[in-house]
C-alpha cells in the first residue's frame, strides 16, 4: 500500500515536470487531486483496506495530497513568475524621442529677411512662378538683346512664357494694381539655367521696393544698413559698390564685412576682407513708366538677395546643392 501511494505520487511529479502551461498543470491537479482524482479515490478506499493498514495508509496518502497540492501551486507560481519577468519595463533605457518636424533652413532664413522688412512697414507679396515675358523683362526695362534673355540663362516655357528669373515681377504686378506708397517684399523661388557649386537651376530670393515722394539714395542705405545689422549684427559694417542693372539708376551692390573673419582676408571672401550679399538702387524712370507712375512725383529703391547666399554666409556652408540633396543629417542641424 505504502509503494502504491509512493507511486502515484512519483507519476505526478514526472508528469509535473512536462507541464509547460497553466492549462495542463490545472489538468494534473484535477486529475490526482480533484473530487475523482487518483489521490481522493485511495483516500475513499482506505475503509475498505485491513484494519492495521489503514493508519499508514491514511497518513501516506494525506501527506502526498499535501505534498503534490503544494507542487502543483508552487509550478503555477513560478509560471507567473517568468511572463511577469517577460513584461518587465527597464526604466534605465533610453527613451524613444519622437521626431518634431522643423523647417527647411532656407524657408526659416527667408521667413526671418521678410520678419526684418514686416517690422520696417513692408508688406509680403507673391506671384505666379511662370511668368510672362513681359513682367519678367519688358517692364522691367531688360532690352530684347539683353543676356539675361538668353536661352541659356532663362528657361523658356514658350515664345513670351518664362520661368521668372526674379522675383520682381511680383513687384511689377504690384505696381500695376496700387498707387504709391509702396512698401512690398516679394520672396519665392525662382529659376536659370545654370547649375555648379554656387548656381542650382531653381534658388530662393527675396526683393524688396519702395516707391513714395522723396525717396533718396540715403533711405536705401539706411534701410539696408538696418537690415544687414538685424540679419547679422551691429558689428557687420557695409559698403556701397557702384554697379549696373537694367531696372534700376544708379545701382549699387552692397558688400559686407566678411562674417568668417571681420575683414582680415579669409578663404570665404577670397582675401578681399568683404562679401557681396545684394543688389540695389533708384528704381529706373523707364520701370516707373511701365507701372504708369508719375516720375516728376515719384521716387523708389529697389533691391534683392539670394536667399541661399545669405544662408550660407549664416551657416558657414560652401556648397549650395547641400540644401536641396535633402539629407536630414545636414537638414536637422539648423
Ligand atoms: C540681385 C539684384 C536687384 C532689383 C533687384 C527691382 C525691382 C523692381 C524695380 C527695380 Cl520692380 N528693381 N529689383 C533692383 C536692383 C537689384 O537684385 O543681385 N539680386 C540677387
Amino acid at each position: 500500500m505504502e509503494n502504491k501511494i509512493e507511486h502515484i505520487k512519483n507519476e505526478a511529479v514526472k508528469e509535473l515536470a512536462t507541464a509547460s502551461d497553466k492549462e495542463s498543470i490545472k489538468a494534473l491537479s484535477v486529475r490526482y487531486l480533484g473530487r475523482k482524482g487518483v489521490i481522493t479515490q485511495f483516500l475513499r478506499n482506505i475503509p475498505g483496506l485491513p484494519p492495521e493498514e489503514r493508519p499508514v495508509a491514511g497518513k501516506k496518502a494525506n501527506e502526498a495530497k499535501k505534498f503534490l497540492d503544494a507542487a502543483f501551486n508552487e509550478a503555477l507560481k513560478e509560471l507567473e513568475r517568468a511572463s511577469a519577468a517577460d513584461d518587465r519595463i527597464d526604466v534605465s533605457l533610453p527613451g524613444r524621442t519622437p521626431s518634431r518636424g522643423f523647417l527647411h533652413p532656407i524657408t526659416e532664413i527667408t521667413r526671418q529677411i521678410c520678419d526684418i522688412f514686416t517690422r520696417l512697414g513692408f508688406d509680403i507679396a507673391e506671384g505666379p512662378e511662370v511668368e510672362k515675358d513681359y513682367y519678367n523683362f519688358e517692364a522691367l526695362n531688360i532690352p530684347k538683346n539683353h543676356p539675361a534673355r538668353d536661352m541659356q540663362d532663362t528657361f523658356y516655357v514658350s515664345e513670351d512664357i518664362v520661368l521668372r528669373t526674379h522675383t520682381s515681377p511680383i513687384q511689377v504686378r504690384v505696381m500695376e494694381k496700387q498707387e504709391p506708397p509702396v512698401r512690398v517684399i516679394a520672396p519665392g523661388k525662382v529659376y536659370r539655367c545654370d547649375s555648379d557649386l554656387t548656381h542650382t537651376p531653381m534658388f530662393h530670393q527675396v526683393e524688396g521696393l519702395l516707391v513714395d515722394e522723396n525717396i533718396s539714395f540715403g533711405d536705401l542705405k539706411g534701410m539696408l544698413t538696418t537690415f544687414v545689422h538685424q540679419m547679422f549684427d551691429t558689428r557687420t559694417s557695409l559698403r556701397f559698390r557702384p554697379s549696373f542693372f537694367p531696372f534700376t539708376e544708379p545701382s549699387a551692390e552692397v558688400d559686407i564685412l566678411c562674417v568668417m573673419c571681420r575683414g582680415k582676408g579669409c578663404r570665404v571672401c577670397s582675401q578681399t576682407g568683404w562679401l557681396e550679399v545684394l543688389g540695389s538702387g533708384m528704381v529706373h524712370p523707364a520701370v516707373f513708366e511701365y507701372a504708369k507712375y508719375d516720375t516728376a512725383r515719384y521716387t523708389g529703391f529697389a533691391f534683392g538677395m539670394g536667399v541661399e547666399r545669405i544662408a550660407m554666409l549664416k551657416y558657414g556652408i560652401d556648397d549650395i546643392r547641400k540644401f536641396f540633396e535633402n539629407d536630414f543629417r545636414f537638414l536637422r542641424q539648423f
